[in-house]
């Protein structure tokens, strides 16, 4: 059956149909094998667990150029000549391969979803007519928008940051782009709002005066919470860390650099991160342990989802398909409270030599089933196997007598050190990770 998903008549992604889910045993390409979105897994719907969202940059406005040659994608939205007739082709057909696909949710940038004009105003007014089809398109087919965001990292004017530019004029002008973004975001419901660092960071400190960046940074914040909670935004502020690329030094490093900021900026009731699997891999983490680091300090507030490729240290933004990443960070996931309010955005593209339009579902597809299969493998583990046993036991000494007292905070530094000539030298205890690891194994079916 044809879907209704167009305002404009042309349909973008002719003989593909909706996306159903078919089970493992499937050839077909175009249909979920493990992504089966209303299959209760741990007391929730596979859809309500994830909370999948598309990209609109990556998917609607790449082109598959690197620096050593231009885009390779031909795509029928890419052809109109005029901006705004470009950008609501564009608009159409997100819309219908969001409806296809089956996902709740999608993302954009300002200047993703409509082109720049010629001055603040008119680039404004720009935003507000795509905005006003968007919110049509979003009652009509029931997507959501998980976040909206500017992009202070394109426009020339941003070559020494945006917020943490050293020319105020700069400054303000991403003020107006944040402004404007939000007024679009709180427009269309979204549920959070990101800060991406883009160029906010440095090349060399012998012109950089870090403090006076970071503080302009933090003020800047506060000013966006404050106009957004004024005008109503009740979603989350998120910070997406990353460590390197487009600067070499990113202020936002890690989760741990972004909560030490957000504390000390006083953000910590309004900011929570968005936390994307190749950036912690190129800060030198696993996407688990960045995503436990921020649920630990109650911070944990949405995910992109893609990975790099272990090889090199670039940002690929490859589609996750890689099983171990996904049961791992599933298993923090159900351990935690899950993603809230936040979401599963795949801030991922498909390879520059993957040229077919079809690839674009293919990549998502693949992506969700491998969470699918994530969430099943985590959902066993932590149910059938003797891994959360084993890991509460690990820490039995703190659960009574001397190490309960010691977690209660009843001992003084001399009084701890007297303990250890009482016990003597403590028997030697395996920390077990081979049998951990055949655990995980055995559960990714
Ligand atoms: C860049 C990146 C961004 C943010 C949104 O590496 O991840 O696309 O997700 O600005
Ligand atoms: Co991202």
């Amino acid at each position: 059956m044809p879907l209704d998903v167009t305002i404009g008549n042309k349909e973008y992604f002719q003989g593909i149909d909706k996306i159903e889910f078919e089970g493992p045993d499937s050839r077909n390409p175009l249909a979920f094998k493990y992504y089966d979105e209303n299959k209760i897994v741990a007391g929730k719907t596979m859809k309500e667990h994830f909370r999948f969202s598309v990209a609109y940059w990556h998917s609607f406005c790449g082109t598959g150029g690197d620096p050593f040659g231009p885009g390779t994608m031909v795509f029928p939205w890419d052809e109109i000549q005029d901006p705004m007739a470009a950008a609501k082709a564009r608009l159409d057909a997100a819309f219908e391969f969001f409806t296809k696909l089956g996902v709740p949710f999608y993302c954009f940038h300002d200047r993703d979803i409509s082109p720049e004009g010629d001055n603040v105003k008119e680039t404004e007014d720009n935003l507000k007519e795509i905005i006003d089809i968007a919110y049509e398109k979003q009652g009509k087919s029931g997507v959501k928008l998980l976040w909206g965001t500017a992009n202070l990292f394109s426009n020339p004017r941003y070559m020494n940051g945006a917020i943490t530019n050293p020319d105020f004029q700069v400054l303000t002008h991403a003020a107006a782009q944040v402004k404007a973004a939000l007024d679009a975001t709180i427009k269309l419901g979204g549920d959070n709002y990101v800060f991406w660092g883009g160029r906010e960071g440095y090349y060399s400190l012998l012109n950089t005066d870090m403090k006076r960046e970071l503080d302009h940074l933090g003020l800047f914040l506060q000013k966006a919470r404050d106009y957004g909670r004024e005008s109503g935004f009740e979603g989350t502020f998120l910070i997406e860390p990353k460590p390197m690329e487009p600067s070499k030094h990113q202020y936002d490093f890690d989760v741990s650099a972004v909560v030490a900021f957000i504390h000390k900026y006083g953000l910590e009731k309004d900011y929570k991160l968005n936390i994307e699997n190749n950036h912690a891999t190129l800060a030198g983490h696993t996407y688990a342990h960045e995503v436990q680091t921020a649920i630990d300090y109650g911070l944990f507030g949405s995910l992109d989802i893609n990975q790099g490729d272990p090889m090199n240290g670039w940002d690929t933004d490859e589609f996750l398909l890689n099983l171990y990443d996904a049961t791992e960070l599933m298993l923090v996931l159900l351990n935690g409270d899950g993603v809230g309010n936040g979401g599963m955005n795949f801030d991922a593209k498909t390879r520059r030599n993957s040229t077919d339009l079809e690839d674009i579902f293919i990549g998502h597809i693949g992506s969700m089933d491998a969470l699918a299969r994530g969430l099943l493998a985590a959902d066993g583990i932590l149910n059938k196997s003797n891994l959360p046993d084993m890991k509460k036991e690990r820490y039995s000494s703190f659960d009574q007598g001397d190490g309960s007292s010691f977690e209660n905070g009843n001992f003084r530094l001399d009084e701890l050190a007297n303990l250890a000539e009482v016990y003597g030298e403590p028997k030697q205890t395996s920390g077990k990770q081979e049998l951990y690891e055949a655990i995980i194994n055995q559960y990714i079916r």
